[in-house]
């Protein structure tokens, strides 16, 4: 059997989503800018996708969506527009971010952070969770940007952003969420709150790679990063991705009907999951049930190398990672678990489970039977196992 529990690195294209992309192709490919026949024909869609991403975040028709080719460059637009025009310039002096953002927002934070800009980092609390009074601990009248993810993607921990744009805004700084792990799976209104920027990719809710969207609200537009031609307003320029569009429009669409699908039956296989593998000793979560995405699942086995796990999990036909899919190739421990203080060896043991409103109920009885037989092999080759301090000495305790 093969098994996907990957989604949070990136979704299978729905199929209905292919369809709806198919004909841009190789029958209306025309560039959308020309004057011809062939690019007219690519108006209709373009229009009616454009309108779903704005209905399905209640977009306001005042705001800026801009199709971009995804979160990284979005995040990386939002956080050096803001360096050019407000620390640069002198206006302001600060940033804040995360301890736990995305490396597209963390790798760029630091490059800010080396051209002089003054940058704070938010730790978490045990949960995993970024609490907002510690926003009001750093933030000053010299604070150009906040900038904090909605959902994380190593734990699917959900945080406060609405309290945090609210403090951000008392205090006459912008604010940015991440939203890519959060589109899809929990319910995004900005007119709710107000952000200044949302990022989000259509890759993470089986749309296609390579497509992604910035939402800006109104008087918060950005320099241009990329200058050139006058698509999207001169403030994206570049040839727009017709089929990525078309099919981002469509999975939004369809992620907006089956959220309370996700929220509900993805989580009971989530849980489903979860009780399963905590029956096993040792065994740890960081963030409560509750606070969480329904579709992600963190998991600690002490003893059990994550790369070792990931290996025979694979061997069995299971896709999962030890954290963000950006960061597997550095062998680090997970940023989360190390957020949180988790022991070095316990921080190396983490496994990020992610399922997807296509996963079924006998792939995950196949990926728990598999699991359990991973950590009883691999804990009785395990000499640190053995030696390892046991429950709650960890400073981690199992959550339900
Ligand atoms: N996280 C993961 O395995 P792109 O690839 O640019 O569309 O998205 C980047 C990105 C930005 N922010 C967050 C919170 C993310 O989770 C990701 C992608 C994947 O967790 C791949 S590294």
């Amino acid at each position: 059997m093969r098994v996907y529990l990957d989604n949070n690195a990136t979704t299978m294209v729905d199929p209905d989503v292919m369809r709806e992309m198919e004909p841009f192709f190789v029958e209306k490919y025309g560039n959308p800018n020309s004057l011809h026949a062939f690019a007219s024909q690519t108006h209709p869609a373009l229009k009616v996708a454009m309108e779903k991403i704005y209905a399905v975040i209640n977009a306001p028709k005042s705001g800026w969506v801009l199709m971009r080719t995804c979160t990284t460059e979005s995040n990386n637009w939002v956080l050096k527009s803001i360096y050019l025009e407000e620390i640069l310039t002198g206006k302001k002096n600060h940033i804040v971010v995360s301890e736990v953002e995305h490396p597209s927002v963390l790798a760029t934070a630091k490059y800010i952070e080396s051209m002089g800009c003054k940058v704070s980092y938010l730790p978490v609390n045990s949960e995993g969770i970024v609490e907002a009074e510690r926003l009001r601990e750093v933030i000053t009248d010299k604070t150009a940007l906040v900038s904090v993810m909605w959902a994380n993607n190593e734990t699917g921990a959900i945080f406060p952003v609405e309290e945090m744009a609210q403090i951000a805004a008392e205090y006459g700084a912008k604010f940015h969420t991440d939203a890519v792990q959060a589109v899809g799976k929990i319910p995004i209104d900005v007119q709710d709150f107000e952000p200044d920027y949302l990022t989000f990719s259509a890759h993470k809710f089986h749309g296609p790679k390579g497509v992604g969207a910035l939402y800006i609200k109104k008087g918060s537009e950005l320099t241009p990063l990329l200058h050139g031609g006058s698509q999207m307003g001169g403030l994206r320029s570049g040839t727009l991705n017709v089929p990525g569009i078309v099919g981002m429009g469509k999975a939004m669409e369809i992620a907006a009907d089956a959220l309370d699908f996700e929220m509900v039956e993805v989580k009971e296989l989530r849980d489903m999951l979860e009780d399963a593998l905590l029956e096993i000793p040792d065994t740890f979560v960081v963030t409560p049930r509750n606070k969480r995405t329904a579709n992600t699942l963190l998991i600690a086995f002490r003893g059990v190398e994550g790369e070792a796990m990931l290996w025979d999990l694979n061997r069995a036909g299971i896709a999962a990672s030890t954290g963000s899919a950006c960061a597997s190739e550095d062998l680090e421990a997970n940023t989360v678990m190390e957020a949180i203080g988790a022991a070095e060896d316990l921080a190396h043991t983490a496994i990020r489970f992610s399922l997807s409103r296509f996963t079924t109920e006998e792939e995950i009885e196949y990926t728990i039977d598999a699991t359990k037989k991973a950590v009883e092999r691999l804990r009785s080759i395990s000499s640190s196992y053995a030696y390892a301090p046991k429950g709650h000495e960890s400073g981690l305790e199992a959550r339900h």
